[in-house]
Protein backbone atom coordinates (compact mmCIF):
# COMPACT_ATOMS: atom_id res chain seq x y z
CA UNK A 1 0.00 0.00 0.00
CA UNK A 2 1.55 3.78 -1.10
CA UNK A 3 2.06 5.57 1.69
CA UNK A 4 -0.14 8.88 3.11
CA UNK A 5 1.48 11.26 1.25
CA UNK A 6 1.79 15.21 2.61
CA UNK A 7 0.70 16.74 -0.31
CA UNK A 8 -2.52 16.10 -1.95
CA UNK A 9 -3.27 18.12 -5.19
CA UNK A 10 -6.79 18.06 -5.59
CA UNK A 11 -7.70 19.25 -1.67
CA UNK A 12 -9.80 22.31 -1.80
CA UNK A 13 -9.00 25.09 0.61
CA UNK A 14 -10.78 27.88 2.23
CA UNK A 15 -8.43 30.54 1.19
CA UNK A 16 -7.67 31.90 -1.73
CA UNK A 17 -4.11 34.07 -2.68
CA UNK A 18 -5.16 37.30 -4.69
CA UNK A 19 -2.44 37.60 -7.36
CA UNK A 20 -1.44 40.60 -9.08
CA UNK A 21 0.94 40.28 -12.11
CA UNK A 22 3.63 37.82 -10.75
CA UNK A 23 3.47 38.86 -7.16
CA UNK A 24 0.88 37.36 -4.49
CA UNK A 25 -0.17 40.59 -2.90
CA UNK A 26 -2.68 39.13 -0.14
CA UNK A 27 -4.48 36.15 0.99
CA UNK A 28 -8.20 36.57 1.68
CA UNK A 29 -11.15 33.71 2.23
CA UNK A 30 -13.64 33.24 -0.46
CA UNK A 31 -16.39 30.81 -0.19
CA UNK A 32 -17.38 30.79 -4.05
CA UNK A 33 -14.07 30.38 -4.51
CA UNK A 34 -12.56 27.70 -2.62
CA UNK A 35 -9.77 26.12 -5.22
CA UNK A 36 -6.26 27.25 -4.02
CA UNK A 37 -5.00 29.64 -6.83
CA UNK A 38 -1.06 29.88 -6.39
CA UNK A 39 1.21 32.45 -7.98
CA UNK A 40 3.33 31.59 -10.77
CA UNK A 41 6.16 31.19 -8.16
CA UNK A 42 8.98 30.77 -10.88
CA UNK A 43 8.05 34.28 -11.61
CA UNK A 44 7.69 35.79 -7.49
CA UNK A 45 9.75 38.23 -6.46
CA UNK A 46 9.86 40.65 -3.42
CA UNK A 47 10.03 44.39 -3.83
CA UNK A 48 13.83 45.19 -4.31
CA UNK A 49 15.73 46.66 -0.80
CA UNK A 50 19.16 48.22 -0.54
CA UNK A 51 20.83 46.73 2.90
CA UNK A 52 21.70 50.28 4.58
CA UNK A 53 17.69 50.82 4.11
CA UNK A 54 16.84 48.09 6.65
CA UNK A 55 19.62 49.20 9.03
CA UNK A 56 18.20 52.57 9.06
CA UNK A 57 15.21 51.52 9.48
CA UNK A 58 15.59 49.60 12.75
CA UNK A 59 18.38 52.09 13.90
CA UNK A 60 16.44 55.63 13.20
CA UNK A 61 13.46 54.48 15.48
CA UNK A 62 15.12 52.49 18.18
CA UNK A 63 17.39 56.28 18.58
CA UNK A 64 14.50 57.84 18.60
CA UNK A 65 13.38 55.69 21.42
CA UNK A 66 16.11 56.00 23.32
CA UNK A 67 15.58 59.65 22.78
CA UNK A 68 11.83 59.78 23.68
CA UNK A 69 12.21 57.74 26.67
CA UNK A 70 15.37 58.92 28.58
CA UNK A 71 12.35 61.13 30.19
CA UNK A 72 9.81 58.29 30.71
CA UNK A 73 6.53 58.57 32.93
CA UNK A 74 6.77 54.87 34.45
CA UNK A 75 9.59 52.75 33.86
CA UNK A 76 9.03 49.09 34.46
CA UNK A 77 11.80 46.91 35.40
CA UNK A 78 11.23 43.41 33.95
CA UNK A 79 8.37 41.93 31.70
CA UNK A 80 7.34 38.71 32.99
CA UNK A 81 3.90 38.32 33.86
CA UNK A 82 3.56 40.78 36.94
CA UNK A 83 5.43 43.41 35.42
CA UNK A 84 3.45 43.00 32.10
CA UNK A 85 0.04 42.52 34.08
CA UNK A 86 1.25 45.85 35.23
CA UNK A 87 1.72 47.50 32.12
CA UNK A 88 -1.05 46.26 30.37
CA UNK A 89 -3.05 48.44 32.92
CA UNK A 90 -1.13 51.77 33.06
CA UNK A 91 -1.12 51.72 29.11
CA UNK A 92 -4.65 50.97 28.72
CA UNK A 93 -6.26 53.59 31.44
CA UNK A 94 -3.49 56.16 31.11
CA UNK A 95 -2.73 56.39 27.28
CA UNK A 96 -0.94 59.80 28.09
CA UNK A 97 1.24 58.21 29.96
CA UNK A 98 5.20 57.01 28.14
CA UNK A 99 5.31 53.61 29.70
CA UNK A 100 9.34 51.71 29.24
CA UNK A 101 9.75 48.32 29.67
CA UNK A 102 13.51 47.21 30.43
CA UNK A 103 13.74 43.38 29.75
CA UNK A 104 17.47 42.37 30.96
CA UNK A 105 16.37 38.74 28.55
CA UNK A 106 16.04 38.70 24.85
CA UNK A 107 12.94 37.18 25.04
CA UNK A 108 9.92 39.01 27.67
CA UNK A 109 7.97 37.03 29.45
CA UNK A 110 9.82 35.77 32.43
CA UNK A 111 8.66 32.42 33.96
CA UNK A 112 5.80 32.37 32.41
CA UNK A 113 5.88 30.60 29.72
CA UNK A 114 5.23 27.13 30.75
CA UNK A 115 3.27 25.83 33.97
CA UNK A 116 5.00 24.15 37.12
CA UNK A 117 8.12 21.25 35.75
CA UNK A 118 8.12 22.21 32.32
CA UNK A 119 4.29 21.76 31.93
CA UNK A 120 1.66 23.81 29.69
CA UNK A 121 -0.83 24.31 31.48
CA UNK A 122 -1.84 27.31 33.31
CA UNK A 123 -3.46 27.58 37.12
CA UNK A 124 -4.81 31.13 38.35
CA UNK A 125 -6.97 30.72 41.75
CA UNK A 126 -9.90 33.04 41.46
CA UNK A 127 -10.29 35.90 41.24
CA UNK A 128 -7.57 36.35 39.02
CA UNK A 129 -9.88 34.67 36.29
CA UNK A 130 -11.43 38.42 36.18
CA UNK A 131 -7.83 39.90 34.25
CA UNK A 132 -8.39 36.93 32.12
CA UNK A 133 -11.63 38.04 31.03
CA UNK A 134 -10.15 41.61 30.67
CA UNK A 135 -7.84 40.06 27.82
CA UNK A 136 -10.06 38.01 26.33
CA UNK A 137 -8.24 34.87 27.05
CA UNK A 138 -10.14 31.24 27.26
CA UNK A 139 -9.96 29.61 30.25
CA UNK A 140 -11.76 25.48 32.02
CA UNK A 141 -13.55 26.92 34.87
CA UNK A 142 -12.42 24.48 37.78
CA UNK A 143 -14.33 26.19 40.59
CA UNK A 144 -11.89 27.76 42.99
CA UNK A 145 -9.21 28.18 39.92
CA UNK A 146 -9.28 27.94 36.54
CA UNK A 147 -7.17 26.42 33.89
CA UNK A 148 -5.17 28.04 30.76
CA UNK A 149 -4.58 25.82 28.18
CA UNK A 150 -0.95 26.87 28.16
CA UNK A 151 1.08 29.17 29.77
CA UNK A 152 2.04 30.69 26.49
CA UNK A 153 -1.34 31.24 24.87
CA UNK A 154 -1.54 34.01 28.59
CA UNK A 155 1.74 35.10 27.70
CA UNK A 156 2.14 35.92 24.25
CA UNK A 157 -1.78 36.86 24.76
CA UNK A 158 -0.60 39.75 27.19
CA UNK A 159 2.87 40.68 25.37
CA UNK A 160 0.76 41.12 22.22
CA UNK A 161 -1.50 43.66 23.46
CA UNK A 162 0.99 45.60 25.80
CA UNK A 163 3.14 45.80 22.65
CA UNK A 164 -0.04 47.09 20.56
CA UNK A 165 -0.34 50.49 22.71
CA UNK A 166 1.45 52.94 21.34
CA UNK A 167 2.36 54.67 24.95
CA UNK A 168 4.48 51.51 25.47
CA UNK A 169 8.17 50.87 24.54
CA UNK A 170 9.73 47.11 25.29
CA UNK A 171 13.59 47.43 25.62
CA UNK A 172 14.50 44.22 25.49
CA UNK A 173 17.94 42.50 25.91
CA UNK A 174 18.53 45.30 28.49
CA UNK A 175 19.27 45.42 31.94
CA UNK A 176 18.44 47.89 34.77
CA UNK A 177 22.07 47.62 36.53
CA UNK A 178 21.82 50.52 39.25
CA UNK A 179 18.79 53.06 40.30
CA UNK A 180 18.87 57.25 40.02
CA UNK A 181 18.79 58.09 43.66
CA UNK A 182 18.22 62.05 45.22
CA UNK A 183 17.69 62.85 48.52
CA UNK A 184 14.38 64.89 49.35
CA UNK A 185 15.50 67.98 50.69
CA UNK A 186 12.38 68.76 52.70
CA UNK A 187 12.59 64.76 54.14
CA UNK A 188 15.78 63.80 53.77
CA UNK A 189 14.52 60.25 52.13
CA UNK A 190 16.21 58.88 49.40
CA UNK A 191 13.78 58.59 46.39
CA UNK A 192 14.56 56.64 43.02
CA UNK A 193 14.29 59.09 40.23
CA UNK A 194 15.19 56.86 37.40
CA UNK A 195 17.50 53.80 36.31
CA UNK A 196 20.65 52.89 35.24
CA UNK A 197 20.93 50.78 32.22
CA UNK A 198 23.02 48.97 30.06
CA UNK A 199 22.81 46.30 27.14
CA UNK A 200 22.58 42.79 28.77
CA UNK A 201 25.56 41.13 27.11
CA UNK A 202 27.77 44.43 28.09
CA UNK A 203 26.43 43.56 32.28
CA UNK A 204 27.28 40.12 31.74
CA UNK A 205 30.81 40.81 30.91
CA UNK A 206 31.97 43.91 33.65
CA UNK A 207 34.17 40.80 35.04
CA UNK A 208 35.95 40.27 31.83
CA UNK A 209 36.54 43.89 30.09
CA UNK A 210 37.43 47.43 31.36
CA UNK A 211 34.86 49.98 32.63
CA UNK A 212 31.56 50.14 30.12
CA UNK A 213 29.68 53.13 31.39
CA UNK A 214 25.90 52.35 31.42
CA UNK A 215 22.96 54.22 30.13
CA UNK A 216 20.00 56.48 31.80
CA UNK A 217 16.54 56.73 32.12
CA UNK A 218 14.73 59.09 34.38
CA UNK A 219 11.34 58.33 35.49
CA UNK A 220 8.60 59.57 37.85
CA UNK A 221 7.60 56.56 39.20
CA UNK A 222 9.67 53.62 39.05
CA UNK A 223 7.63 50.13 39.10
CA UNK A 224 10.23 47.35 39.91
CA UNK A 225 8.89 43.46 38.73
CA UNK A 226 12.10 41.63 38.36
CA UNK A 227 10.85 38.81 40.40
CA UNK A 228 12.69 36.67 42.86
CA UNK A 229 16.11 36.17 43.57
CA UNK A 230 18.51 34.53 40.57
CA UNK A 231 20.84 35.66 38.19
CA UNK A 232 19.26 38.82 37.74
CA UNK A 233 16.54 38.77 39.75
CA UNK A 234 15.64 40.50 42.71
CA UNK A 235 18.32 43.58 41.65
CA UNK A 236 16.05 47.07 43.46
CA UNK A 237 15.34 45.15 45.99
CA UNK A 238 19.01 43.83 46.51
CA UNK A 239 19.97 47.75 45.88
CA UNK A 240 17.66 48.93 47.97
CA UNK A 241 18.90 46.89 51.14
CA UNK A 242 22.92 47.98 50.41
CA UNK A 243 21.40 51.61 49.88
CA UNK A 244 19.72 51.19 53.48
CA UNK A 245 15.60 52.09 52.49
CA UNK A 246 15.02 48.43 53.17
CA UNK A 247 16.20 45.31 54.72
CA UNK A 248 16.03 42.13 52.89
CA UNK A 249 13.18 39.69 53.81
CA UNK A 250 14.24 36.70 51.50
CA UNK A 251 11.80 34.49 49.92
CA UNK A 252 10.73 31.55 52.04
CA UNK A 253 9.55 28.17 51.39
CA UNK A 254 6.50 27.10 49.16
CA UNK A 255 2.87 27.77 50.29
CA UNK A 256 0.53 28.28 47.66
CA UNK A 257 -2.51 29.77 50.10
CA UNK A 258 -0.08 32.52 52.36
CA UNK A 259 1.96 33.32 49.43
CA UNK A 260 -0.26 34.57 46.82
CA UNK A 261 -2.37 36.44 49.34
CA UNK A 262 0.71 37.99 50.42
CA UNK A 263 2.24 38.68 47.21
CA UNK A 264 -1.15 41.12 46.35
CA UNK A 265 -1.38 42.32 49.71
CA UNK A 266 2.35 43.53 50.01
CA UNK A 267 1.86 45.03 46.23
CA UNK A 268 3.10 48.96 47.07
CA UNK A 269 5.17 51.69 47.06
CA UNK A 270 8.07 50.52 48.62
CA UNK A 271 10.44 53.06 49.00
CA UNK A 272 9.63 56.83 47.63
CA UNK A 273 9.66 56.75 43.72
CA UNK A 274 9.60 52.67 43.58
CA UNK A 275 6.73 50.37 43.63
CA UNK A 276 7.34 46.67 44.06
CA UNK A 277 5.43 43.93 42.06
CA UNK A 278 5.49 40.35 42.06
CA UNK A 279 7.98 37.69 43.04
CA UNK A 280 10.38 40.71 43.64
CA UNK A 281 8.22 41.45 46.63
CA UNK A 282 8.63 38.19 48.33
CA UNK A 283 12.37 38.98 48.66
CA UNK A 284 11.61 42.20 50.08
CA UNK A 285 9.07 40.86 52.43
CA UNK A 286 10.24 37.34 53.39
CA UNK A 287 6.69 36.05 51.83
CA UNK A 288 7.24 32.34 50.80
CA UNK A 289 6.87 31.43 47.23
CA UNK A 290 3.98 30.36 45.55
CA UNK A 291 5.43 27.70 42.95
CA UNK A 292 3.04 26.83 39.73
CA UNK A 293 0.37 29.16 40.52
CA UNK A 294 0.32 32.59 38.64
CA UNK A 295 -2.94 34.66 40.14
CA UNK A 296 -1.14 36.84 42.22
CA UNK A 297 1.48 37.85 39.60
CA UNK A 298 -1.76 39.30 37.34
CA UNK A 299 -3.50 40.93 40.76
CA UNK A 300 -0.08 42.27 42.27
CA UNK A 301 0.29 43.99 38.51
CA UNK A 302 -3.05 45.38 38.51
CA UNK A 303 -2.56 46.77 42.60
CA UNK A 304 0.86 47.82 41.09
CA UNK A 305 -0.98 50.24 38.23
CA UNK A 306 -2.34 51.91 40.78
CA UNK A 307 -0.12 51.96 43.29
CA UNK A 308 2.19 53.62 40.24
CA UNK A 309 -0.56 56.20 39.16
CA UNK A 310 -1.53 57.32 42.94
CA UNK A 311 2.85 58.19 43.28
CA UNK A 312 2.47 59.36 39.75
CA UNK A 313 -0.48 61.57 40.36
CA UNK A 314 0.78 63.09 43.43
CA UNK A 315 4.19 63.80 42.36
CA UNK A 316 2.52 65.47 39.40
CA UNK A 317 0.59 67.63 41.88
CA UNK A 318 3.65 68.51 43.70
CA UNK A 319 6.00 69.48 40.60
CA UNK A 320 8.53 67.15 41.85
CA UNK A 321 11.86 67.53 39.78
O1 LIG B 1 14.61 38.63 32.89
C1 LIG B 1 13.81 38.87 34.03
C2 LIG B 1 12.37 38.41 33.87
O2 LIG B 1 11.95 38.45 32.52
C3 LIG B 1 13.62 40.36 34.24
N1 LIG B 1 14.71 41.02 35.00
C4 LIG B 1 15.29 40.60 36.15
N2 LIG B 1 16.24 41.45 36.54
C5 LIG B 1 16.27 42.44 35.62
C6 LIG B 1 17.06 43.61 35.46
N3 LIG B 1 16.84 44.40 34.40
C7 LIG B 1 15.86 44.07 33.50
N4 LIG B 1 18.00 43.94 36.34
C8 LIG B 1 15.29 42.17 34.65
N5 LIG B 1 15.08 42.97 33.61
O3 LIG B 1 12.45 40.44 35.07
C9 LIG B 1 11.56 39.42 34.67
C10 LIG B 1 10.92 38.83 35.93
O4 LIG B 1 9.94 37.92 35.53
P1 LIG B 1 9.51 36.70 36.46
O5 LIG B 1 8.51 35.90 35.71
O6 LIG B 1 10.71 36.01 36.98
O7 LIG B 1 8.86 37.45 37.73
P2 LIG B 1 7.35 37.69 38.15
O8 LIG B 1 7.42 38.24 39.52
O9 LIG B 1 6.59 38.43 37.10
O10 LIG B 1 6.73 36.22 38.15
C11 LIG B 1 7.29 35.25 38.98
C12 LIG B 1 6.54 33.95 38.83
C13 LIG B 1 7.13 32.92 39.69
S1 LIG B 1 6.53 32.41 41.14
C14 LIG B 1 7.78 31.36 41.40
C15 LIG B 1 7.93 30.51 42.61
O11 LIG B 1 7.10 30.59 43.51
O12 LIG B 1 8.92 29.77 42.60
N6 LIG B 1 8.64 31.38 40.41
C16 LIG B 1 8.30 32.24 39.44
C17 LIG B 1 9.13 32.41 38.20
Amino acid sequence: MAPPTMIETSVRHEFSPIVTEDRVVRMSSDAQNSDVKFADWDKFKFTPIRESTVSRAMTSRYFADLDKYAESDVVIIGAGSAGLSAAYILAKNRPELKIAIIEAGVSPGGGCWLGGQLFSAMILRKPAHLFLEELGLEYEDEGDYVVVKHAAFFMSTLLSKVLSFPNVKLFNATAVEDLITRRDETTGDLRICGVVTNWTLVSLNHDTQSCMDPNTINANVILSASGHDGPFGAGSAKRLDKLGCIELGHMRGLDMNSAEDAIVKGTREVTPGLVVTGMELAEVDGSNRMGPTFGAMALSGVKAAEAVLNVYDLRKKQNNP
